[in-house]
């Protein structure tokens, strides 16, 4: 048995209903499932990548990696705004296996038919497959790791590629993360196969987390770093609150005797075209509400204040007192909609210069005007709420105040729904039929406009509480005829963060 693919299958090969030995995949296994009931699915989805992986390579090394998805509890679309964010990690990723190669040929193959084979070289500056082609994520995480070690006088040339059998269980533009999920387990392959150790400390992650937020704008997304973040940093049996700026993460347990269980709307959420043009309209709108809060701010003090972000609007960075804070921010911005000539008048600068500054996609090309103008306040407000409601969220889940955590997350919704505009009326609807249902806490999860909800259960009610959302949910308002809805609503672990396994 001195070939590795022989090595791994027999691990996984055993009679019985857990992994055998002590490696650190299967102790993974047995820390991340529900054994012995998920074992032959998940053993079934190893041994399909690694005989995937054996029939198109030829590779004499073989080694594994996966990267979590994750489900937000609570804090959307505060990440980019530079306020905190509460995932956690889920037992659902993407996993490969993986060699690395002597040339610098990356060559990425998807288990999945839909997703065709894609090979890149890598070289100082890798130029993108259309918008939406998943290779993208592969590039993303390798151009980000160049432009890293560039600067660390690192070269380019100096590095070797890798060819990768990838197999994901994340449910697709769901708001799961199942792309930051593909952008970490490609940096992790990349880092392995060079050899490099970057992701081997504490800190080593959150800097790889960092890096890998800024580096998945790739794919033309402006989102924050939660993403990444927690795919690095999960902790089994916990949620985790992320900082941003600097990125800092603290571990919260979740409540004994009760279950994150995420529903999918069916509503699609793909990041392409014009959906990534309704994403990408709220850190604007966001950057323009901070503009000019800025601008009122620095006025009123006669100095110029040091806000760039909504999340910059505190006691510490003005020293202005909160609650001082808070009242001249509130009377500051209107109700109505702005025009872009309106807050280039307020900012003092013409409309061209606003757009230029603010309103960029990040190919350059200008982003259109919203018909219905820019809704700073509502975006403001939902924001510096949202943020708030995360701390107060962490101190509910550590106070055991679990009925408070929920109706943090139900307020959440609300907010999401109305402030931000980024719920649709299905995920609405699965949200209502949820809290009929017994959940204690539902809410969209992730980008919005369609995707997962996430639910907050007693274990006592958990049965009777999926059997109310497929009947309410699926059958009756969707009317689907389904016989299995296991793949659209599923209880989640909470799962440690990505790793590599390399065959003992
Ligand atoms: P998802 O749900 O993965 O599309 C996006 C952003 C997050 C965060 C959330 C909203 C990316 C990669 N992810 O998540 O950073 O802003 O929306 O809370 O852009």
């Amino acid at each position: 048995m001195n070939n590795p693919a022989d090595r791994w299958l027999q691990m996984l090969a055993v009679a019985g209903d857990e992994p055998s030995g002590d490696s650190p995949l299967s102790r993974y296994f047995r820390n991340s499932y529900d054994l012995p009931a998920e074992w032959s699915r998940v053993r079934r989805r190893y041994l399909g990548m690694i005989n995937t992986h054996t029939a198109r390579f030829n590779s004499p090394e073989l080694s594994m990696a996966r990267a979590p998805g994750r489900v937000n509890l609570i804090g959307e679309h505060t990440d980019y705004n530079g306020l905190p964010v509460f995932p956690m990690a889920v037992n659902r990723d993407m996993a490969s296996v993986f060699s690395p190669r002597s040339d610098r040929k990356v060559v990425i193959v998807n288990t999945e038919p839909g997703f065709a084979e894609r090979t890149f070289d890598i070289e100082e500056s890798i130029p993108p497959h259309p918008t939406g082609d998943w290779g993208n994520y592969c590039k993303a995480a390798v151009q980000g790791l160049l432009d890293y070690y560039r600067q660390k006088h690192r070269g380019a040339e100096r590095f070797c590629g890798f060819e990768a059998t990838i197999d994901g269980d994340i449910p697709i533009a769901a708001g799961m993360s199942s792309s930051s999920a593909l952008v970490v387990l490609c940096a992790l392959i990349f880092l392995a196969s060079n050899g490099l150790d970057l992701h081997t400390t504490p800190e080593g992650r959150l800097e790889l987390a960092d890096l890998l937020g800024g580096a998945e704008r790739y794919v033309g997304t402006q989102g924050g770093g939660m993403d990444q973040a927690i795919s690095l940093m999960g902790m089994a049996g916990h949620a985790v609150k992320i900082d941003f700026f600097p990125l800092r993460t603290r571990t919260a347990p979740l409540p004994a005797n009760h279950t994150i269980v995420v529903a999918d709307s069916t509503v699609k959420a793909a990041k392409t075209a014009d959906a990534l043009d309704k994403y990408n309209r709220r850190p604007i709108e966001c950057r323009l509400a901070a503009a000019v809060l800025k601008r009122i701010f620095s006025e009123r003090y006669g100095r110029e204040v040091p806000i760039s972000l909504l999340g910059d609007l505190k006691e510490e960075k003005l020293a202005v007192a909160e609650s001082e804070i808070w009242r001249i921010a509130a009377a500051a911005l209107h109700e109505d909609p702005y025009t872009l000539g309106e807050i280039a008048g307020v900012l003092g600068q013409s409309g061209e210069k606003t757009t230029a500054l603010y309103c960029k996609r990040r190919d350059g090309s200008i982003f259109p005007k919203p018909s219905d103008g820019f809704k700073l306040q509502q975006r403001y407000r939902h924001v510096v709420e949202e943020g708030g409601r995360v701390e107060q969220s962490v101190r509910a889940l550590e106070g055991g105040d679990i009925t408070g955590f929920g109706e943090l997350m139900n307020r959440s919704h609300q907010s999401c729904r109305d402030l931000y505009e980024i719920s649709c009326p299905e995920l609405d609807r699965l949200v209502e039929i949820s809290r009929e249902a017994g959940a204690l806490g539902s809410r969209l999860t992730g980008a919005g406009f369609g995707g997962c909800t996430v639910s907050l259960v007693e274990n006592k009610r958990l049965e009777s509480f999926i059997q109310r959302v497929v009947q309410n949910y699926y059958r009756d308002y969707l009317g689907r005829e389904d016989r299995e809805f296991g793949t659209l609503i599923f209880p989640c672990q909470a799962a440690g963060g990505a790793d590599i396994f390399v065959v003992a």
